[in-house]
């Protein structure tokens, strides 16, 4: 749902210190799980949710997902607006298509990562994928956020299929140039990914370099699971950390909240 000030100025806001999305896969649970995990997930403290992940998911897949969630989120806007001492906001969080190319897109969603992976080797996808949905976004109406996707090492599934050229944490120089070269590009977020379910988070000192350009909001995910590693990224300059597959293996919706708790906790511990 759409919160009250608009997507970007929502995004775009410091003023609550680093917050946390729950990614959640299409392609990996039915529509009705997903929203149970969504609904979950804000409970226990996520701004954001994006839906995204795997390369193979179809649009229609895709579109269930972001429906089914997108009722769920009116629903308790509704409950809330019964209950004088309820706070409507709290569910008035965006559900952003986060795709792995132009197959996996929906009108229910309430925008999109609209994202240029720079550091691939592959024209598919610093433009090709984006000139194949750019005109059913434009249908649909929903609003891009334009960001720099960039993949570090190990980099996983995304950076195989991606052909990204990886990023290692010695890169500092070269982040930092990806980072300008993003805010001249116009873009307003980067996002700073290790991989689904990486060993290794993105480090510190290469979320610090990017972080030297002020004006990019800073997406950081990719093998984050505790609250350390959650503190470890917000204090380094992160505005956002993303978490997916910590949601994906928790055995009920209890051991989700706690999880979700836990890491929400240590980006909201960071002092910067
Ligand atoms: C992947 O950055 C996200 O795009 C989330 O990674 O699944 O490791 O949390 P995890």
């Amino acid at each position: 749902m759409l919160p009250d000030f608009g997507l970007m100025n929502y995004i775009l806001d410091r003023s609550e210190g680093c917050r946390h999305v729950t990614l959640i896969d299409p392609g990996k649970q039915s529509a009705e799980i997903a929203t149970q995990r969504a609904i979950t997930a804000i409970e226990a403290g996520s701004k954001m949710i994006f839906i995204g992940g795997s390369t193979d998911t179809p649009n229609k897949i895709v579109h269930e997902t972001c429906k089914s969630i997108q009722e769920a989120l009116e629903l308790q806007i509704f409950a809330s607006s019964q209950d004088p001492i309820s706070d409507e906001s709290k569910w008035k969080i965006p559900v952003l298509l986060f795709p792995g190319g132009a197959h996996a897109l929906s009108p229910a969603a309430d925008g999109i990562t609209f994202m240029m992976l720079m550091n691939s080797q592959s024209r598919r996808f610093l433009i090709e994928e984006q000139l194949r949905g750019a005109p059913h976004l434009y249908k649909f109406g929903i609003e891009a956020v334009p960001t720099g996707y960039l993949v570090f090492s190990p980099g996983g599934k995304v950076g195989e299929v991606g052909e990204a050229d990886l990023l290692n944490s010695t890169d500092t120089e070269l982040v930092k140039s990806y980072a300008l070269t993003a805010q001249m590009y116009g873009f307003k977020a980067l996002y700073l990914e290790a991989g689904s379910g990486a060993e290794t988070q993105v480090s510190p000192s290469c979320i610090s370099s990017a972080r030297e350009v002020q004006e990019l909001c800073l997406i950081v995910g990719g093998g984050i699971r505790s609250k350390e590693q959650a503190r470890i990224a917000a204090e380094a300059g992160a505005n956002w950390i993303v978490t997916g597959t910590l949601t994906e293996d928790a055995a009920d919706m209890q051991e989700l909240h706690s999880r979700i708790s836990e890491v929400v906790t240590g980006a909201q511990s960071s002092s910067s």
